[in-house]
């Protein structure tokens, strides 16, 4: 049996027209007007919609772990299919001892393949940079995972990296084409101003913000574009939050180097004055890098608008407020203890369209192509992030009259609150196709554990690209 869409206005990121998609066999059969169905066929009425790629969300922690605290993981991803988001890349740190691609593997088995609801794939994230363990590097491309993360941040943490570890994942990369990303703040700065912050009694949430300013991530942001000029890579800086980082991705390209970064809903739409709300719940705020102030929000939908920035991620981190974050309260206790991150995996289309699309800062073409379409090429996943026949039936019917609120209540993070409670919410994923199985109805979760599927990524990535 097939699907046909009918009458949608179909977006991508390169234009948008009304017509119909009719799906099969878990792939875009056809695209145009007035398209016939067979008797059995479901058809799905567009009129007044529109009808988007699937979303990819290149950034997510399913297994992120803090001073012993661990986020929710893949039994929670229907909530990227009800905020139409339909692949999702999970970061997975390198267990000490053990190689690359032996840590993936374990992990993919126990903690993802039977249990994810959408289609999801995984960077390697070096964490113990043995000479074995670089040379292993190549061997993940083959492997279908053509990408690794190492973290410039988190001074004493098993999953720090220092340039050493940096500038030979880069040289080892480029052999492969695999794309090399960093988590770039400066580790010793941050230190520093953390210790003399609690030393000064300045423990609550907000001096969160102050440990870790945007020159540390300005710092850390150059140092890795210069690692990647000597080694002759590409690389690729996640979640950026400043204008001083910014400048320096821009000034790095405009010499001619092949430097690209996304961004994450959060940083488009909260406040380092969040951090300062009353009776601790600043801590729910508590991600790295840090909130910013308006200017550089301002400054970053002006990036991603301009593609200065190639994607939006979510960098979802679901630990609990109640237990999880107040391991920053209390006697002897500060900000640093607070584990890092926010649940955002629900709530990233509904984001950009509202506080995006519907505030004029960028079009639905360009939505598409940070939500959708510029992160699968990043992860070397071409049957994702287009509509086009012969692409994955991953398809999202939005429907724009909608009005909501965003809540923890109506959302399926598994996580007891949400940074963007009570924001207005303007539309939403009404119906949602996975490899063209209906997984989300008149907005409800309507598919099954297990039905995601491992895609496999390529290596050359968009990050290799003239
Ligand atoms: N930052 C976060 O906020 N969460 C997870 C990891 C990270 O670097
Ligand atoms: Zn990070
Ligand atoms: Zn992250």
């Amino acid at each position: 049996m097939g699907v046909l869409i009918k009458n949608g206005t179909i977006v991508t990121a390169e234009n948008e027209f009304k017509g119909d998609v009719y799906i099969a066999g878990g792939k875009i059969i056809a695209i145009g007007a007035k398209l016939g169905h067979r008797p059995d066929d479901e058809v799905v009425d567009a009129t007044g919609k529109y009808v988007l790629p699937g979303g990819v969300d290149q950034h997510v922690h399913f297994s992120f772990t803090y001073n012993g605290s661990k986020v929710r993981g893949f039994e929670t991803s229907n909530a990227a299919a009800v905020g139409g988001t339909t692949t999702l890349i999970e970061f997975v740190n390198q267990e000490k001892g053990k190689g690359l691609i032996e840590t993936l593997e374990a992990y993919k088995a126990s903690d993802a393949d039977g249990i994810a609801m959408v289609d999801y794939g995984f960077h390697s994230v070096m964490t113990d940079p043995r000479d074995e363990v670089i040379e292993e590097i190549p061997k993940l491309a083959e492997a279908g995972y053509p990408t690794m993360k190492l973290f410039m941040a988190y001074k004493g943490m098993f999953f720090h990296a220092d340039d050493d570890a940096i500038l030979k994942a880069l040289r080892k990369g480029k052999e492969a084409g695999v794309t090399i990303m960093v988590h770039a703040e400066n580790a010793d700065m941050i230190d520093v101003l953390t210790k003399q912050l609690i030393a000064e009694g300045k423990t609550e949430p907000y001096y969160h913000a102050v440990s870790r300013p945007p020159v540390v991530e300005a710092e850390a942001t150059r140092r890795a574009i210069y690692l990647a000029e000597l080694a002759g890579a590409p690389l690729y800086v996640v979640h950026v939050t400043c204008k001083e980082a910014l400048e320096e991705i821009k000034q790095a390209y405009n010499r001619g180097q092949a430097v690209f970064g996304e961004t994450c809903s959060h940083y488009l739409v909260l406040d380092t004055e969040d951090l300062a709300r009353p009776n601790f719940e600043g801590a729910k705020y508590v991600c790295s890098p840090a909130l910013r102030t308006a200017e550089h929000r301002q400054a970053l939908w002006q990036a991603v608008d301009r593609k200065w920035l190639n994607a939006i991620s979510s960098d979802h981190c679901g630990f609990d407020f109640a237990e999880q974050k107040h391991m920053g309260f209390g006697e002897g206790k500060s900000f640093a203890d607070i584990p890092n991150g926010a649940p955002s995996l629900q709530n990233r289309l509904n984001i950009l369209w509202t506080y995006g699309v519907c505030e004029g800062k960028i079009s639905r073409t360009r939505l598409v192509d940070l939500f959708s379409t510029m992160p699968a090429k990043i992860n070397g996943l071409d049957t994702k992030g287009h509509i086009d026949v012969g692409y994955d039936a991953d398809l999202v019917v939005f429907d724009p009259e909608y009005r909501g609120i965003m809540s923890a209540q109506n959302n399926l993070e598994g996580v007891d609150y949400s940074p963007f409670e009570g924001f207005e919410q303007k539309g939403r994923p009404e119906t949602v196709f996975l490899r063209g199985m209906k997984i989300v109805d008149n907005g409800t979760y309507v598919g099954q554990k297990g039905q995601g599927r491992f895609v496999p990524g390529k290596p050359y990535g968009a990050a290799y690209e003239d």
